[in-house]
């Protein structure tokens, strides 16, 4: 059967809070977890606040549900001590509290900055597949590959299942000429997750998460596999992102590698 309860891991940040306003049309009833507040919460929506590390609290927040769709953690670069925190230590507790209690199937958002050093297609040359070394980033992306890593060792170990979504940006527009390659729509976001939720016999799956974008640098192939059919282009944006900002200059690597500034000078965490 399809899942329906959802625990949505990360609720009070920006991706969080774009799914819990699009999951419920697809039929979703969301359990919230993050350590931060949530704002607005909803008569439909329980909230847990919890700190990952927090092993008895992810025990009783995964009881009960059918899936967990995991956003919560650090989401740019940071000292590695609070990644290890967070994203790799925080990903084995909720990896384990869905193993103890039985929870069958996982989202994990994973970033392209797992394989952020490798080189942008040239126009006409092969989209980069899902099986392409990873070449993380940042200790941020280094830590997205050990969630994948994680996810596949409780796929043949103990059979629950994860989609591995490496995202590429999912923000209400494109804001960057690289995001013209690289941007998920909210819309086509929670079109990824309802496909990553309903599709049968994923094992583990890692896909790219990104609209069907004219200037896609990466294959989507094992995304459509699982039923998603991206509906937006980043492409309305172009002329004028490129009229600000210029083309892209491939010998530059902030431009010319799929991470973009995280190989160079990336963002860090604020917190
Ligand atoms: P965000 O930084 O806005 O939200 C992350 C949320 O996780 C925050 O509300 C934070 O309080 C919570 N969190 C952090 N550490 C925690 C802990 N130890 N325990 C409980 N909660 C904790 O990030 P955003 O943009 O919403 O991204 C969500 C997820 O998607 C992240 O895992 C990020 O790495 C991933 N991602 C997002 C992309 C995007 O374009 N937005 C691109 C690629 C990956
Ligand atoms: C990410 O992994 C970050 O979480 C997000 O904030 C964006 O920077 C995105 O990658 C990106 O590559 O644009």
């Amino acid at each position: 059967p399809a899942p329906r309860s959802v625990l949505l891991t990360g609720a009070a940040g920006g991706l969080g809070t774009l799914m819990r306003d699009l999951l419920p049309s697809y039929g979703y009833a969301l359990r919230l977890l993050d350590v931060m507040p949530v704002e607005g919460v909803r008569d439909t929506e329980e909230v847990v606040t919890a700190d990952l590390a927090d092993r008895a609290a992810l025990r009783e927040a995964v009881r009960g549900m059918d899936a967990v769709v995991h956003l919560a953690g650090i989401s740019l670069e940071a000292p590695f001590e609070k990644i290890l925190r967070s994203n790799i230590e925080g990903a084995y507790h909720l990896y384990e509290a869905a193993r103890e209690e039985g929870v069958r199937r996982v989202v994990f958002a994973s970033s392209n900055h797992a394989v952020g050093y490798t080189p942008a297609p040239a126009e006409g040359e092969p989209l980069i597949p899902v099986d392409t070394p990873r070449r993380p980033d940042t200790f941020y992306g280094l830590s997205k590959a050990f969630g994948e890593d994680l996810a596949q060792l409780y796929w043949d170990k103990h059979g629950l299942e994860t989609v591995s979504v490496r995202i590429g940006s999912c923000f209400p527009e494109p804001t960057t000429v690289r995001m013209l390659s690289v941007w998920m729509s909210p819309a086509d976001g929670a079109r990824l997750f309802h496909a990553a939720l309903t599709a049968e016999d994923v094992g583990h799956t890692v896909v790219y998460g990104s609209s069907a974008n004219t200037r896609l640098w990466w294959d989507l192939s094992s995304a459509r596999a699982l039923g998603y059919e991206p509906q937006d282009d980043s492409e309305p944006y172009a002329a004028k992102l490129i009229a600000e900002q210029g083309e892209l200059d491939r010998s530059n690597p902030e431009q010319g590698l799929l991470g973009g500034h995280f190989t160079t000078n990336p963002p860090i965490w604020p917190h």
